[in-house]
């Protein structure tokens, strides 16, 4: 039976040794907590790396891994330490990632670099060589693997190949900027589909293939020697039943029954039954603007200082990239502004901001985006932003205030959130003081408003849409060339 190749740079488990012994625990991160539920509801496989590099595994543990990976129907593609250097730590995140969020400053353009991300996609195909039979779709995701389309198409000229990018396609003025980029349009365009969040990064992708390549594009298709390329929009979605049901299920729960976290939060609004939380969750990134948010926290306190006292950041920051300097210099400015702040303003009753540097588990996230009176999720730059999803559908009262920066593809569809520009501190601290004071009834609107969108378009519907539209330009190529 025809199967679905799902292939990502990660696979959505994390392979480890400890103790010579294999832990396999799930990775962190928006692609692989959407995808996971695709993978699981259907016949997939699921290729990228476990997170061990080959000098990792010896002989004795290959078996191992490749039967812990098997049993979540997922593969592991091989990838060395300097593979993992130069294409992963490299290429993905010292070019590419900052260079489409728009940190040109931070992109470096090292020809190694380059020659990696190469072999590395190689690689990747491959392994798809190992199992793609006729008939398989291929869904390849993001900004690792822009390669592996055209490398997968000129072997298997008759697959159906999906790609699409979760983060920003950037600008013509800005993507030109890369040596490279005329190979990574040419990648990009073995797909036969090539969907995005939104209509902006899709547009800045046609400018960049007619400029630079000089295909004419044609409503959304590109058509090369014959070959119908169609590109289309996909907004994110998430699973939202997990997430709201998770929240229900939790809040009905004894209070013996709740998680150690919970029931902390609790006593502590026994005991301070004034204070409010606003929240704020991502991987610790320099995209996602967390330093700017504690300048606005802080100027929100000077501001508004009738808040001190009142409310408190809950700032969980998932650790990522750490081999990357600017994610370490990253991580010292933020322990220093929380220090900062927590040293000017905490009371023996009162802390300001709760940081938490580390990955908690899912009954954790639900405890925090359900306990929480807003969330405050400020990128400068965003793909989409899965967390102000989940925090919306955990809400269970219809209570809760979103604010949201405008620079997310999320922002897109969630206009009922309070937007703001990331670089503005003085609205952010205004914004802050709205959401605190925003009366019940119109949170209830705005977040049933937002739920039922959410409720609609989820992440089942996502991947359905994107299926569908994948067949239509199978269909119609078949038609074209007669087959
Ligand atoms: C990329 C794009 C795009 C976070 N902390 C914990 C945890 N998470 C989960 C959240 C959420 C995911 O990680 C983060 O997703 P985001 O979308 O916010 O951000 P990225 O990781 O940067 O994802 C992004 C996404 O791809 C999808 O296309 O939206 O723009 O950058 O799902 O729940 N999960 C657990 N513990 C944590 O501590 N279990």
């Amino acid at each position: 039976m025809a199967k679905t190749i799902i292939i990502s740079n990660r696979l959505p488990l994390q392979i480890k040794i400890e103790n010579e012994e294999l832990t396999v625990t799930p990775s962190v991160g928006g692609l692989a907590t959407g995808m996971k539920s695709v993978h699981k509801a259907g016949d997939s496989l699921w290729l990228g790396w476990s997170g061990l590099t080959e000098e990792e595994i010896d002989d004795n543990l290959k078996a191992d891994v490749e039967a812990a990976s098997a049993k979540e129907a997922c593969v592991n593609v091989p990838l060395t330490q300097d593979d993992v250097e130069n294409f992963y730590y490299g290429f993905s995140n010292k070019t590419i990632w900052p260079l489409f969020h728009y940190f040109t400053e931070y992109t470096e353009y090292q020809q190694h670099y380059w020659v990696k991300y190469r072999e590395v996609n190689e690689k990747f195909a491959e392994v798809v060589a190992k199992h793609i039979e006729p008939g398989d779709k291929v869904w390849i995701h993001d900004y690792q693997l822009m390669l592996l389309p055209q490398l997968i198409k000129e072997r298997y000229p008759d697959s159906a190949i999906g790609f699409f990018l979760h983060i920003p396609f950037p600008s013509f003025e800005v993507f030109r900027i890369l040596p490279w980029r005329t190979e990574i349009l040419e990648g990009l365009l073995g797909a036969d589909l090539i969907g995005f969040h939104t209509y902006d990064y899709e547009r800045h992708f046609f400018s960049s293939v007619r400029r630079l390549l000089g295909y004419e594009i044609n409503f959304n298709e590109i058509i090369i020697n014959n070959r119908i390329i169609r590109s289309d929009i996909f907004p994110m979605g998430i699973d939202y039943d997990k997430f709201h049901n998770a929240s229900v299920s939790q809040q009905r729960k004894s209070v013996k029954d709740r998680t150690e976290l919970h029931q902390e939060l609790d006593k502590h609004q026994l005991v301070n039954p004034e204070v409010r939380f606003i929240l704020s969750i991502d991987r610790l990134d320099y995209t996602k603007g967390i330093q700017k948010r504690l300048y606005a926290f802080e100027h929100f306190l000077e501001k508004y200082p009738e808040y001190r006292g009142q409310a408190t950041l809950i700032m969980l920051c998932v650790p990522s990239r750490q081999n990357v300097d600017q994610y370490q210099r990253m991580k010292s400015e933020i322990d220093e502004l929380v220090g900062r702040i927590n040293g000017n303003y905490s009371t023996i009753n009162w802390t300001p901001v709760w940081y938490f540097y580390r990955a908690l588990p899912f009954e954790n996230l639900i405890d925090l985006y359900s306990s929480s009176d807003v969330a405050l999720l400020t990128p400068i730059r965003d793909g989409m932003n899965l967390v102000a999803k989940e925090y919306v559908a955990a809400q269970i009262d219809s209570k809760g205030v979103l604010i949201l920066s405008e620079m997310t593809g999320a922002a897109k569809e969630m206009s009922e959130a309070i937007l703001i520009n990331p670089n503005n501190i003085d609205a952010i601290a205004d914004a802050i003081h709205e959401a605190l004071a925003m009366p019940a009834e119109e949170q209830i609107t705005r977040i049933d408003t937002m739920q039922n969108r959410l409720k609609r378009y989820n992440v089942e519907k996502w991947a359905d849409d994107f299926f569908n539209n994948l067949k239509e330009v199978q269909e119609q190529q078949a038609l074209q060339s007669g087959k």
